[in-house]
């Protein structure tokens, strides 16, 4: 048995979620043991010491991390590849998921703390926007002539980065921060069209923003 853990409103579930309709896998998701708010309870703690949503439970194990989640699809459904068909183009698609976990999303995070323009940070939401905008930069070196990340259909760097940069705009979007879009012009901009129009990776993505700026709304609306 085979389950996945977690909420669409998750930019890391929502990856899951997009890779598995990529490679024609059907993983409905299920709320966690627990709940959405059991995240660190005992029995969901057990599946996934990290406490993180999501988790790929089977038959009774679990296992933690998007990527490795997707990692090990690929490996018990390999009929249809999530990744590039050769080895550089494989290797693109992967680092373009890495450059979104490793310099792309510490910096979008810590915008949640400066959602209200009145009380924010500017000087920290400036040096957020700076590391973004750097990330970008690294993203499109990375990616080929696509349009998506690397080459003419979606793999795993554009289920990852799509999703990140669809929580992106909506945390721009509710918090009305004055940061350029980050995929608004050039290769960047194709690259965003061609995720946004494919039939398979759009629906995901609008899903995903419309949830997490549901949950943005609850919780600035919280304080
Ligand atoms: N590196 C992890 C990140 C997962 C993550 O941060 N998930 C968030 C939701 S977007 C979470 O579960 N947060 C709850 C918590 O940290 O307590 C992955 O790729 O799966």
């Amino acid at each position: 048995m085979i389950k996945l853990y977690g909420g669409i409103a998750s930019p890391y579930v929502a990856r899951v979620v997009l890779y598995a309709k990529l490679k024609g896998v059907d993983l409905p998701l299920s709320d966690p043991p627990g709940g959405m708010a059991g995240l660190k309870s005992p029995a969901y703690l057990k599946l996934n010491p990290m406490g993180k949503m999501p988790t790929l439970e089977v038959d009774g194990q679990g296992i933690g991390e998007s990527s490795i989640i997707c990692d090990y699809l690929d490996d018990v459904y390999p009929q249809k590849s999530g990744l590039p068909a050769d080895a550089l183009g494989r290797a693109r698609s992967r680092l373009v998921a890495r450059i979104a976990d490793l310099y792309l999303a510490p910096h979008v995070g810590p915008l949640f703390r400066h959602m209200n323009p009145e009380k924010r940070d500017q000087a920290a939401v400036d040096a957020a926007a700076k590391e973004i905008a750097k990330a970008y930069g690294y993203l499109e070196q990375v990616m080929d002539s696509g349009p998506f990340c690397v080459g003419n259909s979606p793999t795993l760097g554009d289920a990852a980065l799509g999703t990140m940069t669809a929580m992106l705009h909506a945390m721009l979007a509710a918090g009305n921060f004055t940061i350029a879009d980050p995929v608004g012009s050039g290769r960047l901009a194709t690259w965003w069209k061609a995720v946004q129009d494919d039939a398979v990776c759009g629906p995901v993505i609008r899903e995903h923003g419309t949830a997490f700026g549901g949950f943005l709304k609850m919780m600035t609306g919280r304080k």
